[in-house]
This record gives C-alpha cells, sequence and structure tokens, in this order.
C-alpha cells in the first residue's frame, strides 16, 4: 500500500527555528497571559494581513464567539449553512438564532441578493463566510448592514492573507475572525485572532477573553479564558516568516490540479475570482453525476481505497446537523443543498508532491464513465 495521502498536513518550521524561538521561555518562566511572543505575533500579524488592529485568541471559534458578545448581539443573525460547524455553533452558543441564506454557485459564498429577503425587526447581524478563502460579496453586504443598521462579522477562518482590491481580507465590516489552526494555511498549532477598527470593540475583547478582569481587584464583565499561550504564539512566529513560501508553493499544486481537471465535463471547479489575490486554502472540485457518471461519493470511496484521504468540506450542511433537528427548513437553501452534495475538497498542501496530484487525478479520472 502507498503511503497515506491526508487532505492536508499542517505547515512545521525547521525545528531548530523553533526551539530558538521558544528557549528565553526557559529564563523568563512567562508561559500565557499576553506574554512578550503573544505581543510580538500580534504586531507582526497587525502588518502582515495590513488591518488597523488585531486581537489574538486560543482559536478561530471564540474569535466568533466573543465578537458576538464584544458586539452585544441578540435576536436573528443571517448566515450560510455551507460552513464549518464553528459557524452556526458560535450563533446559537451566543443565544441568537441563525437565520440561513442560500449560497451562489461559483463561490460558495453567500448569496447576498438572498440576504434582503431574511431580514426582520429581529434581525441584528450578519455573518458571512469567505468559504476556502473566496471573498464575499463585500460592497452588497456592507451596502445591506448600513441600509438595516446591521453588525457585520466575516467569518475569515479560511482567508489568512487573502487580499481583495489590494486591502487585508481582514479589514471589513465590524469584525472579521481568522483560525490559525493546525489544518490551515497558516497555523498557531491551535489560535485565532478578530480583526476590527473599533477601540471600544478592541477594549471589549481584551476583557471578554480572560475572564472580563479589569485589574487585580476588578472583574468589569462575564467572559471566558480566551488567551493564546506563547508557545502557540512563538509557532506562529516562526511560521509567518515562511507564509509566502508556503501560498507559493500551495499555488503549485493547485495549478497542477487546475490544469488536470479543467475542462473535464462533469467536473466543476472554484473559480477565479476578480480582484481578488487568494491564498489556495483548499481545493473543492464539485461532481455532476449525470455528466460524469459518478457521484461524488463513488469517487471519494475510490480515492479512500488508494489509501487517499479527501474531505466532503462541507457536508453536511449545518442546518442539517443532528442537534438542529426539526429547527430548520433545508429547503430554503437549495443550491447550497446540491454543492455540499457534490463537493470533494482535495489534498492539498505546500509540500505534496506534484506526482501525487497525477496520482490523485488518475483516479478520478478513472471513475469518469
Ligand atoms: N469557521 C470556519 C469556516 C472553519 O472552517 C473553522 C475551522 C472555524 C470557524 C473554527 O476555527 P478553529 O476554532 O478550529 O480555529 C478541521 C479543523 O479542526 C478546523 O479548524 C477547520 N475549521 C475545519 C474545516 O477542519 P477536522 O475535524 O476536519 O480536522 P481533522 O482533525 O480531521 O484534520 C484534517 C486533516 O488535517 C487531517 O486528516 C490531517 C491534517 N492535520 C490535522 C491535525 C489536527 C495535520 O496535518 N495536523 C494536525 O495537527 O476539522
Amino acid at each position: 500500500m502507498t503511503e497515506k495521502i491526508l487532505v492536508t498536513k499542517s505547515s512545521m518550521p525547521p525545528l531548530e527555528e523553533y526551539i530558538d524561538e521558544i528557549k528565553e521561555m526557559w529564563d523568563t518562566h512567562w508561559l500565557t497571559n499576553m506574554g512578550p511572543k503573544h505581543k510580538q505575533f500580534q504586531v507582526m500579524l497587525k502588518e502582515y494581513l495590513s488591518v488597523k488592529d488585531i486581537d489574538l485568541l486560543t482559536n478561530g471559534h471564540m474569535a466568533l464567539e466573543l465578537t458576538m458578545q464584544a458586539l452585544d448581539i441578540h435576536g436573528e443573525v443571517i448566515t450560510t449553512p455551507f460552513t464549518f460547524a464553528s459557524t452556526t455553533h458560535a450563533i446559537v452558543r451566543c443565544g441568537c438564532t441563525p437565520v440561513f441564506c442560500d449560497i451562489n454557485e461559483n463561490d460558495f459564498t453567500m448569496d447576498s441578493s438572498k440576504i434582503e429577503e431574511l431580514i426582520t425587526d429581529r434581525t441584528a447581524a450578519i455573518m458571512p463566510v469567505h468559504v476556502y478563502g473566496n471573498v464575499c460579496d463585500i460592497e452588497t453586504i456592507e451596502h445591506i448592514a448600513e441600509k438595516y443598521q446591521l453588525k457585520v462579522i466575516y467569518d475569515a477562518a479560511h482567508a489568512f492573507g487573502v487580499r481583495y482590491k489590494g486591502k487585508g481580507i481582514g479589514s471589513f465590516g465590524d469584525a472579521s475572525c481568522f483560525s490559525f489552526h493546525a489544518t490551515k494555511v497558516f497555523n498557531s498549532i491551535e489560535g485565532g485572532a478578530v480583526c476590527f477598527t473599533d477601540a471600544e470593540f478592541g477594549r471589549r475583547i481584551g476583557l471578554l477573553k480572560n475572564f472580563g478582569i479589569h485589574g487585580p481587584e476588578k472583574v468589569e464583565t462575564v467572559g471566558p479564558n480566551a488567551k493564546m499561550n506563547e508557545f502557540c504564539a512563538a509557532m506562529g512566529i516562526c511560521n509567518l516568516r515562511h507564509i509566502d513560501d508556503e501560498i507559493a508553493k500551495r499555488k503549485n499544486v493547485v495549478e497542477h490540479y487546475i490544469e488536470r481537471l479543467s475542462n473535464v465535463e462533469g467536473i466543476r471547479l472554484n473559480q477565479k475570482q476578480e480582484d481578488v489575490q487568494t491564498n489556495y486554502a483548499y481545493f473543492p472540485v464539485l461532481f455532476e453525476e449525470d455528466i460524469f457518471g459518478a457521484n461524488r461519493d463513488d469517487v471519494f470511496e475510490a480515492l479512500a481505497k488508494e489509501n487517499i484521504k479527501a474531505r466532503k468540506y462541507f457536508y453536511p450542511l449545518t442546518n442539517t446537523f443532528d442537534c438542529y433537528h426539526g429547527c430548520f427548513d433545508v429547503s430554503r437553501t437549495p443550491v447550497a443543498l446540491q454543492v455540499s452534495r457534490q463537493v470533494l475538497t482535495l489534498p492539498l498542501y505546500a509540500d505534496l508532491p506534484l506526482s501525487d496530484v497525477d496520482r490523485i487525478c488518475d483516479i478520478i479520472m478513472k471513475c469518469k464513465r
């Protein structure tokens, strides 16, 4: 059996570089609670992402939940079901009701032409997702938000390093939440961040992520522990030094996939977006069974038999999860339902050999009838 190929492989700096980065912690014994690595990483990220302000958190999920809390969101939040569990769970765990908007077929982000019809007098916010690193229809979303006085929280978990019209993707909306999980284009082992422009919002996030503590004898609000520790920040610092190289290598892999799979009847690929500098985060492929002759699950199985673990990101839709049984009507998001049944995300990471990409594509093509 050939070596297992997983959907992704965490990027890591040379071991010596990481050891060098964490060495001083054995002198300082400062391991967490906004230490020097946290501060340094924050400054580096602010510059790399070209954002006005940023705060670091334990993970992308806490970034979403604390942002909801800091913006004091109550009521309904318009969002997409074509995402990871985190987006929907964050809304629900904050006591709000997700209202699902369908997605568009080309880039799988929220169909902005369908947002307005979902707005009620209970709507408080919109939480769109830059899914796969694809940029949402920012202009329309912001226009609607202004018209109806709604907050916009972008789930930018997949969009690290993406730029839109030359601007860092984290500079849009009231806040943008990033994930630095091990499986992402950029990781700090576990980690996340929220980007924002409003200083008062930043102050609230700073309080919330540390139990709402304002000083040794003052607790201002009720918050969890969502602080990034120094080992994660050190990993982030190291990985950030290599991020451009990482993205360039991913580009190479993606271009090879595109070369092999574009123009195959019955296969639909992620469309290139105008004005977007992408990060090559995922490689989603849609299989149209009636034309390709095999469906997504057939291809998934064929790859699995060869020890290649592609993933069905994002199937099932979050509005069909068991934990939400009976809560939502999936027939209201037909495009998302169709895409979630057709999509397979193929293995993608910086060091994936092109010969493996060829092997993956050969197996896929053998499924065609
Ligand atoms: N919003 C969106 C839209 C998101 O996609 C996510 C997370 C979030 C919010 C929340 O952000 P975080 O709170 O997680 O920071 C993975 C990730 O755990 C999750 O971060 C990610 N989205 C989601 C799309 O994928 P799983 O359950 O599919 O991961 P897992 O463990 O199956 O790993 C996938 C592959 O990655 C493995 O087969 C091999 C590779 N891998 C994995 C780990 C854990 C590594 O190479 N190294 C590792 O350490 O959820």
